[in-house]
């Protein structure tokens, strides 16, 4: 029988909802040491955390995160809250002694990201950051292809994150998802909210970046603040591409933009090496495209991989070849995988240190941007 393992959500917004389904399904699908108990939903709004709570399953709710913190019923806090107060919430919590997963990015900056790592080794806390992606299937799937050595010595490594859902100048920034239009909620724009993606999957899969050189737009300069109802300063990057040297040797080129009208979520990532290369777009997520310079040379060409199959990862797991999995099993493979490595006594990857990498490199490309200069990681 598992453990039950009693979860305090803080927040209930996409990833609240994304987060608890994954807590929800993984022990229908995956034979594991713990059980996710729902056992409170933590937000200011009463009502809303109430009927956020009543909907989900939550047995309880709290209102104020520190409240949260002392209840000894809890074991693991998911915090899902804007970036500009993960940092607050984590330090408190690791010194409660709870377990931390933590939504990406793990800070609003470096340095922040550093103290954040630092109180949860101290305390001795499992952790854990939402990066999603690394376990859609086919993605995991390019990490075994590479590790396999496939590739052979990697070249070049080419990743975007395109979205086109700002575009309109009267959208105000603040507020309930919009706090992503807010420098001060969100640290960034696209560097933290989409390009920290490209960046967590990369230094998985191509090991870690060096030097970068950015460029950053901000199209709209002044949007409503929901706040105040005045118009204010937008600080964030609408758009942010960089160019980069990985410590293999490759050199990377990573665009991401919510300017890119008609992609509504394409995360797209590309690999090439000396004998083969991949290919992987969010929009198509089951597939992985593959070619193999090995192959005879006039059958030679690109594979589309339908990763449905039980000998592929996480797919035994699922329903029979050729049937496939969503966006929304990329969570639960993440809890399945926190939990199993509760059980083991691991590290779960991306944890808080493994972020912070990514941090340092999202601090490096805003930093190029600013001084259209190179700048080390
Ligand atoms: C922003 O639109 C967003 O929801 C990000 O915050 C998520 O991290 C990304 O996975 C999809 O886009």
């Amino acid at each position: 029988m598992p453990k039950p393992l009693n979860i305090g959500m803080i927040g209930y917004g996409f990833m609240g909802r994304a987060h608890t389904n994954g807590y929800k399904r993984v022990n229908d699908f995956f034979d594991l040491p713990y059980r996710p108990v729902l056992k409170a939903a933590c937000a200011r709004d009463k009502e809303k955390v109430q009927a956020f709570a009543d909907n989900w399953g939550y047995e309880s709710i709290e209102t104020d995160w520190r409240k949260l913190l002392e209840r000894k019923d809890i074991d693991a806090v998911d915090v899902c809250v804007p970036n500009n107060l993960h940092k607050e919430i984590c330090l408190a919590a690791a010194a409660a002694g709870k377990m931390i997963l933590c939504e990406k990015p793990l800070a609003m900056n470096t340095a922040e990201g550093e103290e954040m790592c630092q109180a949860v080794e101290k305390a001795g806390v499992a952790n854990t950051v939402w990066y999603n992606y690394r376990r859609v299937p086919a993605v995991t799937m390019a990490k075994q292809l590479i590790d396999e050595g496939r590739l052979g010595k990697v070249f070049h490594y080419r990743a975007n994150f395109l979205q086109d859902w700002t575009i309109n100048a009267d959208l105000p920034q603040g507020g309930n998802a919009l706090w992503r239009l807010d420098a001060a909620a969100a640290g960034s724009g696209v560097t933290g909210d989409l390009l920290a993606h490209c960046i967590d999957t990369a230094i998985w899969l191509n090991g870690s970046i060096t030097d970068v050189s950015a460029m950053t737009e901000t199209f709209i300069k002044e949007r409503t603040h929901t706040a105040t109802g005045k118009k204010q300063k937008v600080t964030i990057d609408d758009a942010c591409s960089f160019m980069c040297h990985f410590g293999n040797g490759s050199l990377g080129l990573f665009e991401s933009t919510r300017y890119a009208r008609g992609h509504k979520a394409l995360y797209t990532l590309e690999v090439n090496g000396e004998k083969a290369s991949l290919k992987w777009d969010l929009h198509d997520l089951h597939r992985l495209q593959y070619f193999d310079y090995s192959d005879e040379g006039k059958l030679r060409g690109w594979k589309s991989i339908h990763v449905s199959d039980g000998d592929q990862p996480y797919m035994n797991k699922w329903w029979v070849p050729g049937l496939q999995i969503g966006y929304e099993h990329s969570f639960v493979h993440q809890v399945a995988d926190f939990l199993a490595s509760l059980g083991k006594g691991t590290p779960c990857h991306p944890t808080f240190r493994d972020a912070l990498e990514t941090q340092k490199v999202c601090d490096a490309v805003l930093d190029s941007a600013a001084s259209r200069s190179w700048k080390n990681v």
